[in-house]
C-alpha cells in the first residue's frame, strides 16, 4: 500500500508467515513454507473490504494466493497498527479465515458477496463456486454455460439487482451473463484471446481485459457492438499485424510461382513438349501454398491467439501448473 506520494507504507509478504501456524498439516517441508524466486505466490487478487460495509469493527483484505490454493481474509486494521509499532508485515494471528487447498485448484478473483459468503473462480477445476464463509460449505456451483463447460474460468462478478452473475470464461474465449438458475442470458465471443476480466460499466456496457491479446474493449450490452477498443501495442495488435504480413508475403509469392509454371505450361504446349513431374510438383505445391496462406491471412487473429493460448497452457503444465 503506498500513500499519495507513492511511498511504501504497508505490505503483505508471505514469505514472513510461518504457515504451519495456520494449518499443522502444512510443515517446514511444504511448498508454502518454502518460498522459490519466481512465481511462488503468484499473488493475483486483493480486495479491500471496509468494516461498515462488511458488519466489522475493522477493515479487511481478501486475497487470493493462486500458485497455494488458497484464498484468505486479513484484518488489515490491526495489521497496519501493528506495522506502525514495528511488527513484521503479515501476523499470521491477523489472518481469520481461509479456504481452499483440496477444494479449489489455482483460483482467481474471489470477491465477497452482499450475504458474506465468498465467491471464487476455481480456474482449473472448471467452476465458479459460492462458499458459505462460516461453514466453509459449497452453497452455489456454476460449471458451464449454454452447454459448454468452463475452462480456467478467472472472474465471476454476481451483480445483486439483477440477480445474475458476469463470467469470464477464459479457456472458451468468452464473457456470458447467466442467471441464478444457470440460464445464458447474453455471450460475446468476438476477437477474444483468454480473456482475463469482465466488469459491469455505470452505464451498462461491459468492459472487458483481453489480456493475451493486449486488448481492452467496451461492449455495448444492449447493441452487441464494440464501442471502444484499447489496443496495448500502440494501436496495433502487433502479432496479429506481423503474421498476416509474412502469410501474405508467402501468398503473393506462391501466386508468383503458380503464375510462372502457367506461362511454362502455355509455352510447352505451343512446342508441344511435356511437362515434368518436378514442374508439376512445383504448380500444385504453389496452389497448395497459396490457399493455405490465404486461409492463414484471414484467421490470423483467432490463430495467433489459439497458439499462444496452447503455448502458455503448455508452459504452465511443463512447471506443474496443472
Ligand atoms: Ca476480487
Ligand atoms: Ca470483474
Amino acid at each position: 500500500m503506498f500513500d499519495f506520494d507513492f511511498n511504501l507504507i504497508w505490505e503483505f509478504q508471505p514469505d514472513l508467515i510461518n504457515w504451519t501456524e495456520i494449518n499443522p498439516a502444512w510443515g517446514a517441508d511444504s511448498y508454502y513454507n518454502n518460498p522459490i524466486d519466481y512465481g511462488w505466490t503468484h499473488l493475483n487478487d486483493v480486495d479491500f473490504l471496509f468494516g461498515s460495509e462488511h458488519n466489522t469493527t475493522y477493515d479487511s483484505l481478501l486475497i487470493s494466493i493462486n500458485r497455494f490454493d488458497l484464498v484468505l481474509l486479513l484484518n488489515f486494521t490491526a495489521e497496519f497498527n501493528e506495522h506502525l509499532v514495528g511488527d513484521d508485515f503479515g501476523s499470521v494471528e491477523n489472518i481469520y479465515w481461509w479456504y481452499g487447498p483440496g477444494e479449489i485448484n489455482l483460483q482467481h478473483n474471489p470477491d465477497m458477496l452482499p450475504n458474506g459468503n465468498i465467491i471464487i473462480c476455481d480456474s482449473h477445476g472448471g467452476r465458479v463456486i459460492e462458499v458459505n464463509k462460516a461453514t466453509k460449505e459449497i452453497v452455489h456451483t456454476i460449471s458451464s454455460a449454454g452447454g459448454k463447460s468452463f475452462v480456467i474460468v478467472k472472474d465471476a462478478d454476481y451483480n445483486p439487482i439483477n440477480d445474475n452473475y458476469l463470467i469470464t470464461d477464459s479457456g472458451n474465449n468468452r464473457i456470458v451473463i447467466i442467471d441464478n438458475t444457470g440460464e445464458l442470458l447474453w455471450e460475446w465471443k468476438k476477437d477474444l484471446a483468454i480473456p482475463y476480466e469482465a466488469d459491469w460499466l455505470e452505464n451498462g456496457n461491459i468492459l472487458i481485459s483481453g489480456a493475451t491479446s493486449g486488448v481492452i474493449q467496451e461492449i455495448s450490452f444492449l447493441d452487441a457492438k464494440v464501442v471502444l477498443s484499447y489496443f496495448a501495442n500502440s494501436g496495433k495488435d502487433f502479432y496479429v499485424i506481423t503474421t498476416r504480413t509474412v502469410c501474405i508475403f508467402i501468398l503473393i509469392i506462391s501466386s508468383l510461382t503458380f503464375t510462372n509454371r502457367l506461362l511454362i505450361i502455355l509455352k510447352l504446349r505451343k512446342t508441344e513438349e511435356t511437362f515434368s513431374i518436378w514442374q508439376w510438383v512445383r504448380l500444385s505445391l504453389s496452389i497448395i501454398l497459396f490457399f493455405a496462406f490465404l486461409f492463414l491471412s484471414i484467421f490470423a487473429r483467432r490463430i495467433v491467439y489459439s497458439v499462444t493460448f496452447i503455448v502458455l497452457v503448455t508452459l504452465q503444465r511443463r512447471r506443474g501448473i496443472t
